[in-house]
């Protein structure tokens, strides 16, 4: 039993949900979305670690059709994403699409028939013409290799799979990282637990978060004007969009100045020399994500607080073994450490032409076509693919980029008969790539002195967008058909012609 649908998009997160609501805007409703979980919000359903916000001002980390005038503070807490998220999954109809429970295993190219053959879990099949992948570069917890793991008797938690019933009052609590993730997690649980010790590897630079209030008088006055509001988001835009110039090697001087600035706030927080020089950084502010928090070097100076700098030997039993040989005991470790990104790989068996597997084709590191299409997969579209990432903006607008570019390929497909079928050229990919490469090695994220996630083991660099933001929205205005194969069905092989159906009920969880 098969179910059929012109487009399937896999994920519901800002840039599945995305694709899914913008295909409604243009009147195309013969899609399906298929979503592992039992609601949408992807990583910001997901993350729900205490402290979790985002890192990026509200007003510009928000899709530019669906301006929210309600913001909190100018970095909202995960739940008033997550609560935007599933309100625009609702105002703009797109739920009925969404088959929940549903997660893909195996997607296979069919030549024959020039469809994709998606399977969930479940065992159901769908099939369809065009598969578009929104599963996310943030969505695999990475827990690291570090020995015994397995051997721990108390409670592990990753930040990325929180669980709340855990009572964490006058527990031990070892946390492990110091990222995005750690710097939140840190001040949001320094005073329920006993005593908290931060592993340390690498410190991060750390600038102070101007985290304003918006009261019910601002978010009124921002609802009756919605120009205040874009004027706002246009602001938020330019100001980190100036970032690109130190970052991309145009303005070095702008990161000398920012590092400046870090250090000073660094100074002002932190009075004990011995825990400031710990906490300094020993490479370029950028290579690694700029955090902002005004309560992490407060929580490591609290009392019930403590900063191990020593590596990690081993995990055992009791807790965690430093390099000097010291035994941490601990009732619970949190995992900070991230996702599984640079080594980015679909998180389910995917296969083009003639069997080629995704994994196999990007063996040596991620490559895509724009960060969306991949030679040897046919009618396939990756969101938020390799590449496209941002150490300096906000992934929305990068994300909105590249649902113009699929729907106008989406457009240009349809167009040219259900019998087409479309695969970026495999020299042009390869330029682009060899383009990115060198552009990259300019970079902060190349040059920086520093171990990120943004690269693989072998150091490329996979992950990040090394130019200006706006660059790539004008590279992804138009689908640029020349540079891709465009193929029609075998006559005998192509599936019956039929007019697009109306829309399918929603479909029970599975
Ligand atoms: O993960 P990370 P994250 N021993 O990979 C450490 C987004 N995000 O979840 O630096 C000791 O940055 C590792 O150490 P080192 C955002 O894009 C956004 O914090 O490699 N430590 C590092 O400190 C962000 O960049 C928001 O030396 C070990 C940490 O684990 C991305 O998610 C909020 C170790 C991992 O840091 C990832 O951030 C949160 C070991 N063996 C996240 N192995 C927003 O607000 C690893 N580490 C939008």
């Amino acid at each position: 039993m098969y179910t059929d649908t012109e487009v399937l998009i896999i994920g519901t997160g800002f840039a599945g949900l995305g694709m899914s609501i913008r295909l409604m805007q243009e009147g195309l409703t013969n899609f399906t979305v298929l979503e592992q979980a039992g609601e949408v919000g992807g990583t910001w359903r997901d993350n729900h670690y205490p402290g979790v916000a985002c890192d990026v001002p509200s007003h510009l980390y928000s899709y530019s059709f669906e301006q929210n005038p309600r913001w909190s503070r100018l970095f909202a807490p995960q739940r008033e994403i997550f609560d935007y998220l599933k309100h625009c999954a609702d105002k703009y109809g797109v739920r009925p699409h969404i088959h929940f429970h549903s997660e893909v295993v195996k997607a296979v190219f069919d030549e024959r028939r020039g469809q994709w053959e998606v399977t969930t879990q479940a065992g159901k099949v769908y099939r369809a013409r065009v598969l578009i992948s929104g599963s996310g570069g943030l969505s695999r917890p990475s827990f690291p290799e570090i020995p015994g793991r397995e051997r721990f008797a108390g409670k592990t938690v990753h930040t990325a799979r929180w669980d709340h019933d855990y009572p964490l009052a006058g527990k031990r609590v070892a946390v492990i990282g110091t990222g995005a993730s750690a710097i939140q997690v840190v001040p949001g649980i320094v005073d329920k637990v006993g005593h908290l010790s931060l592993f340390q590897r690498t410190p991060a630079w750390v600038l102070p978060k101007p985290n304003i209030r918006m009261d019910d008088k601002q978010q009124k006055r921002l609802a009756k004007n919605p120009w205040l509001q874009r004027a706002i988001r246009n602001g938020i835009y330019w100001f980190l969009e100036s970032r690109a110039l130190g970052f991309t090697g145009h303005m070095p001087g702008m990161q000398a100045k920012t590092e400046v600035q870090a250090r000073k706030f660094l100074a002002q927080q932190v009075k004990d020399p011995v825990l400031r020089a710990k906490l300094t950084p020993n490479y370029k502010v950028g290579c690694k994500r700029m955090l902002i928090s005004n309560s992490y070097y407060a929580a490591l100076q609290k009392p019930n607080a403590s900063l191990v700098t020593s590596g990690i030997r081993e995990i055992t039993e009791r807790g965690i073994v430093t390099q000097d040989g010291v035994e941490h005991e601990f009732d619970a470790i949190v995992f900070a450490t991230g996702f599984q990104a640079a080594e980015a790989v679909a998180p389910f068996e995917l296969r083009g032409r003639n069997g080629l597997d995704l994994n196999e084709a990007w063996r040596d590191g991620a490559e895509a076509y724009k960060g969306t299409a991949v030679a040897g997969f046919p009618n396939f579209f990756l969101l938020v693919g390799p590449n496209t990432g941002l150490g300096h903006n906000s992934m929305v607008f990068m994300i909105e980029s590249q649902l113009q570019y699929v729907l106008d390929g989406l457009k240009q497909l349809r167009a040219r008969g259900s019998d087409s079928v479309v695969e970026v050229k495999p020299d042009v990919q390869q330029k682009y790539n060899r383009d990115l490469a060198e552009r990259m090695s300019k970079t902060v994220w190349a040059t920086g002195g520093c171990v990120s996630w943004y690269q693989t083991k072998s150091g490329k660099n996979t992950t990040l967008w090394p130019g200006f933001t706006f660059e790539y929205r004008l590279r992804t205005r138009k689908f640029d058909l020349e540079n891709y194969e465009l193929r029609k069905l075998e006559p005998r092989s192509r599936p019956r012609e039929k007019a697009q159906p109306e829309l399918q009920a929603p479909h029970p969880a599975e």
